[in-house]
C-alpha cells in the first residue's frame, strides 16, 4: 500500500468552506483556535470523501472492547501518518499561520486514565500501519477524566467539558446507530424458549475517528458510542397532552456516556458503571453482527472472520450478550451458540491487584441484565461440571474457579472460561498470571495462556515528540525505515563510541529540557535549570507505584545538603506528575506532601537550583510528549510483581532516558535489552517480596535499626514541611508504619538510595551518560507495539482455532 497524495486543490477548497461556515469574510479573520478547527475538519473532509483501502489479506477482523482510549491530539499526528505534514505546513505559512502553534490549541481528549487506555489507542495506530483489520470500540465520554490543579499543594478536581459535540475529528455516522435495552423481565414463549423484554430502550449514536496507518494509505475507524433516548417522548402521552409525563421514565439513557469513571487499578461497584459496560457491549456487539450479516456470511463462520479481544475485563458482558443474541434472537441451540461465542473472544488481563479484579454483585446484575445473568448462571453451571471431573470433590478449587461465588459474578473467570486466549501484558506479569492468579486454569487449558509484551508506537513516541532526535536518527541510518520497523534503531549502536554523535545526541537533550523548562515556568511557576538531571516520575498516583518512594529519596537529598552545603551534589530537578482517583484519599495525601516538601525546598535559599521539585498539574497525554524527550532518568519503582507492565518506561528509554527501576513489568525486559550496565536496577524481586510478606515484615523495626530514615521520617511527622501541621501527613505516616507498609517503601529504601548515587555518579561522566542513553534508543526498537500487534496476530488472532 502507498501513501495517499495530499491534493491542495480540494484541501484549500475544504478550508475555505471552514471559514465561510463561521461567517467570516477571509481566512485571516479566524482565530488561532478556529485555524485548528478548520485545518481538522477540513482533513477529516477529505479523509471522508476519499474512499480510503482497508487491509485486504485474508485474516480475522479484530475487533477492539475497551472503555477507554486515550487517543490524545490527533492533528498533528494524523498529518505525520498521512505524509502531509509539510505540504499543509508551506501552505499553512504562505498565510502567515505556523502549523505548531495551530496545533497547540488542539484538544487533547481524556477519554481514558492512564495505561490501559494509551496502550488501546497506540494499538490503534499499530493495526492500520501493520495492515491489520480492525475497528475500535468504545464510549464517547461527554466529560473524560476530570482536570487537575492544586489548591495550597492539595489536589482539585475540574470537570473536562472538552466539547465532543465541536471536535473536527468526529462524524456521527446516524446509518448505524443502534438500539439497546436495559433492566426488566424475561418471558417464556409459547415454544418454551426465553426472551429478554427490557424495561427501557436506549439509542447508541455511532461517533467515529479515523485511525489512519503510517503512509500506506490505510484508515480504519474508532468507534464511539453515545447514549441518548432511544424515544424522547412517549407520544401517546404527548398527543393526549400529557407534556410533562411525556419523557420516558425511569433511566436519563443522555447520564450513561456521560462521564468516565476516573478510577486506574480499582473496581468501584458502581451500578451506572456496569451500565455503560453493557451500553459498551451491547451497541459493539450489534455493529459487529451486522458487519457479518450485510457480508452475506453465515452466524456459524462468525469466528473464521471476527475476533473480539476484551481489553481487561470492562468489556466481559459482551460474552453473554452474544450468547444472548445467538440464542434468543437468532435461535441457536447452547452447544451451537456456545461453539461460535467460544472462539471469538480473547481477554488481556492487566493488573494481578484483588481491587482491581472486577467483581459485580448478583443482584445488582440481575436487575439490570435479568436474561443475561441467567446465561452467566448456565456457563457457571456447566463449567462446574468439568471442574468437578477434573478435580472430583474438591471444594476449595471450586471456589477459586467458579465464576459465580459469594454472591457475586467474577469477570475474569468468565473470560477465562468462556475466551479462547488469555494473555498478560509482559513476561513477567503473564508468568504471574499462570502462576499466582490462575493456576488451575492454566491446568485445564494450558494452550489458552500468552504473552503479548505490551509496546508504544514510535509514530507518536518519537517521531512526532521528538523531531529533532527523530531527524538525527534520520541522517544517521540514511532512512527513515526505522518509523516502522523499530528495530532498525540497533544501527545506532556504534555511534554511541562516536564523540561528535554524542554531542549532537546531547545538544538534542539539552534542547528539549530548554523548552520544556519554558513550559514548566509556564505551568508552575517553576524556574528550573536545563544543565540540571531532569529526574522524571509521570503516572498514575498509586501506592503501588510508589511516589511516596521517590518522596523519600527527595528528603534524603535535601537532608543531605543542610547537614553538607558544601557537597559537590549533582543538581536534579524531580518532575512529578499524576492524577489521583478522587476518593483515593491516600495517593492524594502524597500528592500533598510532595507539593509541601517543594514548597519548602524551592524556597530554601540554601539550596538554590541544587534541588527543585515541580508537580506538573494537570498530567495528560500532550504533556507527556514534552517530558518525555526531555527526561534523563526514569523513575519506574513500582513494588515488584505489581505494575503488570507499564508503557511510560518504553517511551522513556526510547527517548534516551536511563531507567532507575525495580525488576517489574516490562522493566525486567528493558533491562534484558539495554543491558545491566545501562540501567538502575534496585530492591526487593518478586519470590524476595513475597518471602518478606510471608514472614511478618516490619517496617517498625526497619525504621528503628535506621537512624537516618527514622530521622527523614520524623520530619514529616514533625510538621517541618507543613507549617508546624503534625498531621498533614498522616494518611501517608500511617501508611508506612502502623498499617504495615504494604508496599515495602521502607524496605526498598536504602537499595533505592543506593542506586541513586550510582545514577548520579555516572551522570558526572557526561561522556559516558550519553553513551549509556544512546544504548537506551538503540536497543529498545521491540518496545514498538507494531511487534506488540504482530505478536497478537501470530499467538492469536490467526492463530488456529
Ligand atoms: N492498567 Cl487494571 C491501567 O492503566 N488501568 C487499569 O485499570 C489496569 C491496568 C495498566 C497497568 O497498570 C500497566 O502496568 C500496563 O502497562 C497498562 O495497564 C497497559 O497494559
Amino acid at each position: 500500500m502507498s501513501q495517499q497524495k495530499f491534493n491542495q486543490a480540494r484541501f484549500e477548497a475544504a478550508l475555505t468552506r471552514q471559514w465561510q461556515y463561521l461567517g467570516l469574510a477571509s481566512a485571516s479573520e479566524m482565530t488561532r483556535h478556529q485555524w485548528w478547527q478548520a485545518v481538522s475538519a477540513a482533513l477529516a473532509e477529505l479523509l471522508a470523501a476519499q474512499p480510503v483501502a482497508q487491509p485486504g489479506k485474508a485474516q480475522r477482523h479484530v475487533n477492539y472492547l475497551s472503555m477507554e482510549f486515550l487517543i490524545g491530539r490527533l492533528t498533528g499526528n494524523n498529518l505525520i501518518n498521512l505524509g502531509w505534514y509539510d505540504a499543509v505546513k508551506t501552505l499553512l505559512a504562505e498565510q502567515g499561520v505556523e502549523l505548531s502553534a495551530l496545533l497547540e490549541e488542539e484538544i487533547d481528549p481524556a477519554l481514558g486514565n492512564g495505561g490501559l487506555g494509551r496502550l488501546a489507542a497506540c494499538y490503534l495506530d499499530s493495526m492500520a500501519t501493520v495492515g491489520q483489520s480492525a475497528i475500535g470500540y468504545g464510549l464517547n465520554y461527554q466529560y473524560g477524566l476530570f482536570r487537575q490543579s492544586f489548591a495550597g499543594g492539595q489536589q482539585r478536581e475540574a470537570p473536562d467539558d472538552w466539547q465532543r459535540d465541536r471536535y473536527p475529528w468526529f462524524r456521527h455516522n446516524a446509518a448505524l446507530d443502534v438500539q439497546v435495552g436495559i433492566g426488566g423481565r424475561v418471558i417464556k414463549n409459547g415454544d418454551g424458549s426465553l426472551r429478554w423484554e427490557p424495561a427501557f430502550l436506549m439509542r447508541g449514536e455511532a461517533w467515529d475517528l479515523p485511525v489512519i496507518g503510517y503512509r500506506n494509505g490505510l484508515a480504519q475507524p474508532l468507534r464511539l458510542w453515545q447514549a441518548t433516548h432511544a424515544h424522547p417522548f412517549d407520544l401517546s402521552l404527548f398527543n393526549e397532552g400529557e407534556f410533562l409525563q411525556a419523557e420516558q421514565p425511569g433511566i436519563d439513557a443522555a447520564k450513561l456516556t456521560k462521564v468516565l469513571y476516573p478510577n486506574d487499578n480499582h473496581q468501584a461497584g458502581k451500578r451506572l458503571r456496569l451500565m455503560q459496560q453493557y451500553f459498551q457491549c451491547a451497541c459493539s456487539v450489534a455493529d459487529i453482527l451486522r458487519r457479518h450479516h450485510q457480508a452475506g456470511r453465515a452466524l456459524a463462520t462468525l469466528p473464521d472472520y471476527e475476533v473480539i479481544q476484551l481489553n481487561d475485563t470492562h468489556p466481559t458482558i459482551a460474552i453473554p450478550e452474544l450468547l444472548r443474541v445467538l440464542l434468543d434472537e437468532h435461535q441457536l441451540s447452547w452447544e451451537e451458540a456456545w461453539h461460535i461465542s467460544s472462539r471469538v473472544f480473547a481477554y488481556t488481563n492487566h493488573t494481578l491487584m484483588p481491587e482491581a479484579l472486577e467483581r459485580w454483585d448478583e443482584r445488582l446484575v440481575r436487575s439490570l441484565l435479568p436474561r443475561h445473568f441467567m446465561i452467566i448462571k448456565e456457563i457457571n453451571r456447566r463449567f462446574k461440571k468439568l471442574a468437578a471431573q477434573q478435580w472430583p470433590g474438591d471444594e476449595a478449587v471450586w471456589e477459586k474457579v467458579a465464576v459465580l461465588h459469594d454472591k457475586q459474578v467474577r469477570m475474569a473467570n468468565l473470560c477465562v472460561v468462556s475466551g479462547f486466549a488469555v494473555n498478560g501484558v509482559a513476561a513477567l506479569h503473564s508468568e504471574l498470571v499462570v502462576k499466582d492468579l490462575f493456576p488451575e486454569y492454566y491446568q485445564l487449558w494450558p494452550h489458552k495462556f500468552f504473552n503479548v509484551t505490551n509496546g508504544i508506537t514510535p509514530r507518536r513516541w518519537l517521531k512526532q515528540c521528538n523531531p529533532a532526535l527523530s531527524a538525527l536518527i534520520d541522517e544517521t541510518l540514511g532512512h527513515q525505515r526505522w518509523v516502522t520497523q523499530l528495530d532498525a534503531l540497533t544501527g545506532l549502536e556504534p555511534y554511541a563510541d562516536d564523540k561528535a554523535f554524542r554531542q549532537r545526541y546531547r545538544q538534542i537533550k539539552l534542547d528539549n529540557k530548554q523548552r520544556l523548562a519554558a513550559w514548566v515556568q509556564q505551568v508552575a511557576g517553576i524556574e528550573i535549570n536545563p544543565a540540571a538531571l531532569f529526574d522524571v516520575q509521570i503516572k498514575r498516583l498509586h501506592e503501588y507505584k510508589r511516589q511516596h518512594l521517590a518522596l523519600l529519596h527527595i528528603l534524603h537529598c535535601y537532608r543531605q545538603l543542610r547537614d553538607n552545603p558544601q557537597l559537590d551534589k549533582t543538581p536534579r530537578v524531580f518532575l512529578f506528575g499524576a492524577k489521583a482517583a478522587p476518593g483515593y484519599y491516600l495517593a492524594k495525601n502524597i500528592i500533598y506532601a510532595i507539593n509541601k516538601v517543594a514548597e519548602t525546598i524551592n524556597n530554601d535559599p540554601l539550596i538554590g537550583d541544587r534541588l527543585k521539585v515541580v508537580f506538573i498539574p494537570d498530567y495528560c497525554v500532550s504533556a507527556a510528549e514534552r517530558l518525555i524527550p526531555a527526561a534523563d532518568l526514569s523513575e519506574q519503582i513500582s513494588t515488584a510483581g505489581y505494575e503488570a507492565s507499564g508503557t511510560g518506561n518504553m517511551k522513556l528509554a526510547l527517548n534516551g532516558a536511563l531507567t532507575i527501576g525495580t525488576l517489574d513489568g516490562a522493566n525486567v525486559e528493558i533491562a534484558e535489552q539495554v543491558g545491566e550496565e545501562n540501567i538502575f536496577i534496585f530492591g526487593n524481586r518478586v519470590d524476595e517480596v513475597k518471602a518478606l510478606k510471608a514472614n511478618g515484615y516490619d517496617p517498625k523495626k526497619l525504621r528503628k535499626k535506621d537512624k537516618h530514615l527514622d530521622g527523614l521520617l520524623k520530619e514529616l511527622e514533625k510538621g517541618h514541611f507543613s507549617d508546624g501541621d503534625k498531621h498533614a501527613f498522616d494518611l501517608l505516616m500511617n501508611s508506612l508504619t502502623k498499617q504495615g507498609d504494604p508496599w515495602l517503601v521502607l524496605a526498598d529504601f536504602a537499595d533505592y538510595i543506593a542506586a541513586q548515587e550510582r545514577v548520579e555518579a555516572l551522570w558526572r561522566d557526561k561522556e559516558a551518560w550519553t553513551r549509556a542513553a544512546i544504548l537506551n534508543t538503540a536497543r529498545t526498537g521491540m518496545f514498538s507495539s507494531d511487534r506488540s500487534v504482530r505478536d497478537y496476530q501470530q499467538r492469536i488472532w490467526q492463530s488456529q482455532r
